[in-house]
């Protein structure tokens, strides 16, 4: 069966949970939409989790990609239409980043090749709020975005790939005092997530 490599995130900065992380695991050894989905969990440090990643491409062989982060305050399920030539900000491992290109001779940004309106339509369809996002931020989400659409590029490899930000989920809020966001039952990020590999996957 064909494979999809899905990832997320662990938590970060002073967030007690990554709903992102968290779907991925729920997520891995599941079939859905005709792919067997392999879950895995990235930290929040630029070149470890692109080197993970890389290795994860390699082992797996996926037929589609998705990552999945973390977007603490957005109140809808945003699948991302960009990927920045640009990473800036410091990371879990504690190193300042103050900005510079992930590629210095790649493209300034790329398009995802996922069908955005097919998974936005499909999410609001089972009546979960979601719409297109334009950008990703220049934090470690876009940078695992942007380098698996490099990757891809450099290659001449056409698969579905891209990058979809979750709101909260109630265990953040759950776990982390004093939170002002917006959260989600996991159920519904996951069963998100669900019809998004499904749409990808009805080519
Ligand atoms: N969200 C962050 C990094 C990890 C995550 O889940 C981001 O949006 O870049």
């Amino acid at each position: 069966m064909r494979r999809l490599l899905l990832t997320g995130f662990e938590p970060f900065q002073q967030l007690a949970a990554n709903s992102s992380g968290d779907v991925a695991q729920f997520l891995d050894q599941k079939e859905i939409g005709g792919y067997r989905i392999v879950g895995r969990v990235l930290p929040v440090v630029f070149e470890e989790a692109g080197s993970l990643m890389e290795r994860w491409m390699e082992e797996v062989t996926p037929a589609a990609v998705l990552s999945l982060g973390l977007a603490a305050g957005r109140c809808e399920i945003t699948p991302e239409r960009f990927a920045l030539n640009w990473q800036e900000g410091p990371d879990s491992s504690g190193s300042a980043c103050p900005g510079r290109k992930i590629e210095p001779e790649g493209d300034a940004a790329y398009y995802t090749t996922l069908p955005l309106q097919r998974i936005v339509e499909r999410m609001k369809g089972y009546g979960l709020p979601a719409s297109i996002s334009n950008t990703a931020g220049v934090y470690v989400c876009n940078y695992i975005f942007y380098q698996t659409l490099h990757r891809l590029h450099r290659r001449e490899e056409t698969l579905p790939a891209g990058f979809i930000h979750l709101p909260a989920g109630h265990t953040l809020l759950l776990k982390t005092e004093g939170l002002a966001y917006p959260s989600w039952p996991e159920g519904d990020l996951i069963r998100g997530v669900s019809l998004a590999i499904e749409a990808m996957g009805a080519g």
